[in-house]
């Protein structure tokens, strides 16, 4: 039987779990996906991000087991369960388990070094689309913390004696880094443990610092449509490593710690130091960082809709300098534009997945309508359409 989306993720995991395991989990935990506003390819650069989280989420039921086993089940969009193999915790170690169960096992393998190391039954529901570039992955692992955490006694809060969000989102990275082998950067998991409700993060990677700005679009007459392209992407392909690694080497050469280090000032000059094939990669960076800063600065003073152009522009730098979009992408954004979006800019990792487009609400149907027919026009696949709400970070549910 089809499960209705209408039921939330956490009752759906909760009762999924009641199902299969003929008891009640301990408790239910939840994450949520994110789309990020503007700062793109910035993170492992040490620099600038934007990010709200969706009020899409990814829930975990779960309850201890005395056996030291995790067992992981996810229901899938048709009500189904898929079963990961049974693994120990202790027995845990990069490259034994693949595929998605790698995700909620690379959780438990490093959080066993932070004195959590239980069995557990956890079962997971959602609605953050996955391949689509906001961050469902991430909302899974945020949400395995939390319940693995939860289960052990501990939440994410230094006041109450454990670790600070922002700790296990660096944990949550580790996991991703190590054991599931993609070298993404702090984004996602930050935007999924520590965003509020109505607000954007405005994070420093390297300090850590943060500031909640209030970012409303509907309130100032806007909206926030994202554009789901249906182009599926992966952060464990080359194209996202290749690009880290180009920074790294541009950093090294120029004799900084991180491209973070190359002010506007400065970039003529580190762009004359540079081999050809770097430069590209080193702009971007630090025009984007610039950008963000911008872009704060306008949503400090209440100036949303003049935050347009930065998007559009950030776009045209990720497409132009650092090519990380592609033609769904590209077509997605110029349709957006041409029928009135203030702005608009992929989202995420790139090469695939989605993008944003910020529309005055009397414009919201005629830019839905330009973006559906430029993808038939061209026989893309129909992308997906929503108006993202600035949502609440992960928590306990139940
Ligand atoms: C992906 C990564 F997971 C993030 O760390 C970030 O680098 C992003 O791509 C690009 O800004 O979502």
């Amino acid at each position: 039987m089809r499960t209705s989306h209408r039921t939330s993720p956490a009752r759906r995991a909760a009762d999924a779990f009641a199902a299969h395991h003929g008891r009640a989990a301990e408790g239910v935990w939840s994450a949520p996906g994110r789309v990020n506003l503007i700062g793109e390819h910035t993170d492992y650069n040490d620099g600038f991000v934007l990010p709200f989280a969706l009020p899409h989420r990814i829930a975990v039921a779960a309850a201890a087991r005395g056996d030291g086993m995790l067992a992981v089940t996810t229901i899938g969009d048709d009500g189904k369960p898929q079963h990961a193999e049974p693994v120990r915790v202790a027995e845990l170690a990069p490259g034994r388990v693949s595929g998605w169960a790698a995700y909620p096992a690379g959780v438990a393998w490093v959080l066993r070094d932070h004195g959590i190391s239980g069995g557990a039954d956890l079962v997971v529901a959602g609605d953050v689309p996955s391949g689509a570039g906001l961050s469902s992955s991430h909302a899974l692992q945020c949400a395995v913390a939390l319940a693995l955490l939860g289960l052990a006694g501990t939440t994410p809060d230094e006041s109450a004696g454990g670790p600070g969000r922002l700790e296990v989102a660096r944990w949550v990275q580790r996991s991703e880094n190590d054991f599931v082998g993609a070298p993404t950067g702090l984004l996602d998991q930050t935007a999924s443990l520590c965003c509020t409700a109505k607000h954007a993060l405005f994070l420093d990677v390297r300090s850590g610092e943060s500031e909640q700005v209030p970012f409303d679009a509907a309130q100032g007459g806007l909206a926030v449509l994202v554009i789901d392209t249906r182009a599926s992407h992966s952060h464990s392909e080359s194209g996202y490593g290749q690009r880290r690694q180009g920074c790294e080497r541009a950093a090294e050469l120029l004799g900084v710690p991180a491209l973070r280090d190359v002010t506007g000032e400065g970039l003529a000059d580190a762009l004359a130091a540079l081999p050809e094939p770097l430069r590209p990669l080193v702009r971007h960076v630090v025009t984007e960082n610039d950008r963000v800063l911008r872009t704060v600065d306008l949503l400090r003073a209440g100036q949303l809709a003049d935050t347009g152009p930065l998007l559009t522009a950030s776009h045209s730098s990720l497409r132009d300098d650092y090519r990380v979009s592609c033609l769904e992408l590209d077509v997605a954004v110029e349709a957006a534009l041409d029928a009135g979006a203030l702005g608009a800019r992929m989202t995420g990792g790139g090469f695939g997945g989605s993008a944003i487009a910020l529309v005055p609400e009397e414009r919201e149907s005629a830019v839905r309508r330009a973006v559906s027919s430029a993808f038939a026009r061209r026989s893309l696949t129909a992308p997906r359409l929503f108006t993202a709400v600035p949502s609440a970070g992960a928590g306990r549910d139940e």
